[in-house]
């Protein structure tokens, strides 16, 4: 039997930095964030330059495997698809410096950093964006196939669709139902496409995608909560894991739309069939939280996601109007961001998922965000410790009973910029100081994880 994969996780935008050396493009989130002159990723981690470094610390933390993200900005040079070698280079720098660490590469192809001209051109609207997407797509398969055997289409389809469509908070910052649909077909037909030219081109390893998954509970066990819970899931997870992995857009969730009047004729049978016929090899589910419904009562739909941390503490809010409403359990712990602590959900989660689905499961994230002062010698985080430990036994617990998951990657390897939190919403293993020349220093968690990973 493979080994289990121990882990753990970035993405280009949150730590690369470099934001146009070697000819490297604008993407969606350079341009929005400079735009409103927010904090940006403009240095962020500065992966760039120290990627060496970082994955020799991953190979000594014992890690075997290391998950990270190619910046389609990076990798390809105009409108008419031309190639940037200088990007090729370094990806496949990386990629060996992965396999010289003994660190198995996991590759995600988007996470969310869209070249801006595709955005300017309407972006993830646009069908356009699905076959430019195939085709960068195919160009990352055929210039790193020999260093790479697990390939991940899309990272999150939920979280930068809903974000960026329908709650306002990402780019393009929109906030339309109607976008938010086509929005999210667009991008599982996408994944399809890139599934099909991967299979069709036999290139060697596996594909999937990763899913913010949110494990739904109810209130109670009455028929108005489980219609309530049923469309959550809906809502969370099942247009994109029955998408994917069962190539089956819910049905019941496209007659709910229907029956609230939105046109979904550009859900042509031509795609469907696509969307039918390539399903992936694998789930990656990243867990942070479950989400805990009951049925809707009343008012408009409410979706507040807090970017604030302490300040904004309890302001989290999600109300689909006649959907489901989301409550907070007041016996569980939630971080400054408003995120639960909930392992069990995890746990539950991944039954659900081998149940339904009877794929092989990557956690593909897990992590909590909180402040840290990085100034002292060594990071003491006991809390991320215990967080990481407990939703690891809920994970090996799942796959005594059973379920097929096949590693654990802790969001993050490092400390990296967090989208719209900044820099100072920490997850990293290693602290990163920003503020002093980038200085990496391993976190307690970092060793806590390497003794972890070295008795199993
Ligand atoms: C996931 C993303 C990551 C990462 C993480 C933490 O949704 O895949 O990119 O950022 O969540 O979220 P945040 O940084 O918003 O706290």
């Amino acid at each position: 039997m493979k080994q289990f994969l121990w882990g753990s996780a970035t993405a280009s935008y949150q730590c690369e930095g470099a934001w146009r050396e070697d000819d490297k493009l604008e993407s969606m989130w350079d341009h929005y964030l400079h735009e409103f002159q927010l904090e940006n990723g403009d240095v962020a981690s500065d992966f760039y330059h120290r990627f060496d470094e970082d994955l020799k610390m991953a190979k000594e933390g014992g890690q075997n495997s290391f998950r990270f993200s190619l910046s389609w900005p990076r990798i390809i040079k105009n409108p008419q698809g031309e190639v940037n070698e200088k990007g090729i280079a370094f990806y496949r720098s990386v990629l060996k410096a992965c396999h010289h660490y003994g660190l198995v590469p996991n590759v995600t192809i988007y996470h969310w950093d869209l070249p801006q001209y595709l955005e300017a051109q309407g972006g993830w609207q646009n069908e356009e964006t699905c076959q430019a997407f195939l085709d960068y797509a195919k160009v990352c398969f055929d210039y790193f196939h020999d260093l790479v055997d697990i390939w991940v289409t899309f990272n999150e389809p939920r979280w930068f669709i809903f974000n960026g469509y329908f709650i306002g908070n990402y780019p393009p910052g929109c906030h339309d139902v109607d976008m938010t649909i086509k929005g999210a077909f667009h991008v599982m037909y996408a994944s399809a496409l890139a599934v099909k030219v991967f299979k069709e081109g036999k290139y060697p390893g596996k594909i999937g995608i990763v899913h913010s998954y949110t494990p739904v509970n109810g209130i109670d066990e009455t028929v108005e909560t489980r219609i309530a819970m049923r469309y959550a899931d809906n809502y969370c997870n099942n247009w994109v894991l029955d998408t994917a992995a069962l190539g089956e857009i819910p049905i019941d969730m496209l007659g709910k739309l229907s029956s609230e009047g939105h046109d979904l004729s550009y859900m042509t049978p031509d795609k469907i069939a696509v969307i039918k016929h390539h399903t992936v090899d694998f789930i990656g589910l990243n867990y942070y939280a479950r989400a805990l419904v009951k049925p809707y009562t009343t008012g408009e739909t409410t979706l507040i996601v807090n970017n604030k941390g302490k300040e904004g503490k309890g302001t989290s809010k999600t109300i689909v109007k006649g959907w489901f409403e989301q409550v907070s359990d007041p016996n569980t712990k939630k971080t400054e961001w408003d995120t639960e602590i909930y392992p069990q959900g995890l746990y539950e989660g991944i039954l659900n998922a081998w149940h339904k689905y009877h794929l092989p499961i990557y956690i593909t994230e897990n992590g909590i965000g909180v402040s840290e002062d990085v100034t002292v010698e060594q990071v003491q985080d006991p809390y991320r410790i215990e967080f990481m430990k407990e939703h690891i036994e809920a994970i090996l617990k799942a796959k005594e009973e059973g379920a097929d998951v096949r590693g654990y990657y802790a969001w993050s390897a490092f400390d990296l910029y967090s989208w719209k939190n900044g820099c100072e919403k920490r997850y990293g293993l290693v602290a990163i100081d920003f503020e002093d020349q980038l200085k990496r220093k391993p976190k307690a968690s970092y060793y806590w994880y390497k003794d972890f990973i070295s008795k199993h």
